[in-house]
């Protein structure tokens, strides 16, 4: 880790009133929640557009939602990370602090962070596709369960289907507004464990940067957005995000005493 940098990131995170973080896969990556793509990603074996498409649902409904089932299945055994409560305790070092998350595990909420901008929706959540019945994560793995053919259908008869979003589909309305004004109004700009591939999210950290935000990203490995970032830390966010919270603890109550 270059001093001096952390040093000019430390100076930025303290003198900012208003922080936007974005966070990816990555972030969770630590919690032993594979991440999309990469060497260790769940799509070296499948193909995203095979699996994360409505298209892929509807023809081949058992096999992804048997996709979605192991997968929450790891996320229920999994716990939020170091990365996670530094980011928690980022928010309460805060004045004006948006955590916006690709992410559908929600391991942010359970570390403690709150008004958690959802940006791909919450893969504990079901619905049907006819009705739109709610369906709680205990009342579908109920209904997964009793079904042998792992093809979950609603009271109704209609197909229940994991409300994450999916290619071609849009984002949930009000997180992408909530999380385009973040960016925009934000004095720095955090993107996280993302490999920036995917729109509209990806965009994030070009409309901040536009904005005149300060972008940090913090990532092992080079992104889409490496070049134009401000700052880079190539590292785990498990390790980097606590030092950060450390660092701008020491300092402010440094400041503190030195008031008094
Ligand atoms: C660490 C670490 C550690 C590891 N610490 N870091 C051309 C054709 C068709 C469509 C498009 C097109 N061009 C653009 C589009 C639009 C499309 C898109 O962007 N496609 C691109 C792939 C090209 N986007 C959409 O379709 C979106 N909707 C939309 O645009 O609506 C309008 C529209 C409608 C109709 C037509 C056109 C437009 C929806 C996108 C939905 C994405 N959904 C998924 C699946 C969610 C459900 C599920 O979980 O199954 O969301 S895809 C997947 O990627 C998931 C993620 O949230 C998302 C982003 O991935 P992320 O988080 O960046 O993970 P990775 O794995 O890519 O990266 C991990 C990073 O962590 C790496 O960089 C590592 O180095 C790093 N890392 N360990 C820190 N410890
Ligand atoms: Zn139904």
């Amino acid at each position: 880790m270059n001093i001096l940098k952390n040093d000019e990131a430390i100076q930025q995170l303290k003198n900012a009133k208003r922080i936007a973080v974005l966070t990816g896969a990555g972030v969770s990556a630590e919690s032993g929640i594979p991440t999309f793509r990469g060497e260790e990603g769940l799509w070296t074996k499948l193909s995203p557009h095979e699996m994360a498409s409505f298209e892929a649902f509807y023809n081949n409904t058992a096999i992804v939602s048997e996709w979605y089932h192991h997968r929450r299945e790891i996320i229920d055994k999994s716990n939020p990370n170091p990365g996670h409560y530094a980011l928690k305790e980022l928010q309460d070092l805060t004045e004006d602090f948006s955590l916006i998350t690709q992410n559908v595990d929600g391991l942010h909420q359970r570390a403690g962070s709150t008004d958690v901008i959802e940006l791909h929706g919450n893969i504990m959540e079901n619905y049907c596709i006819n009705c739109n019945r709610q369906f709680s994560h205990e009342e579908f793995d109920e209904i997964y369960r009793h079904n042998s053919n792992h093809i979950p259908h609603c009271f109704c008869g209609g197909l229940i289907r994991p409300n994450v979003v999916w290619f071609g589909e849009q984002l949930p309305e009000e997180s992408i507004k909530k999380a385009y004004q973040a960016a925009i109004r934000s004095e720095v700009f955090l993107s996280v464990g993302t490999s920036a591939q995917v729109a509209p999210a990806s965009d994030l950290p070009r409309h901040a940067k536009q904005n005149g935000s300060y972008l940090i990203e913090i990532n092992p490995n080079q992104t889409a957005i490496s070049d134009i970032v401000s700052l880079r830390f190539e590292g785990l966010s498990g390790d980097i995000l606590p030092m950060f919270v450390e660092d701008l603890k020491e300092i402010l109550s440094n400041n503190q005493q030195t008031v008094r």
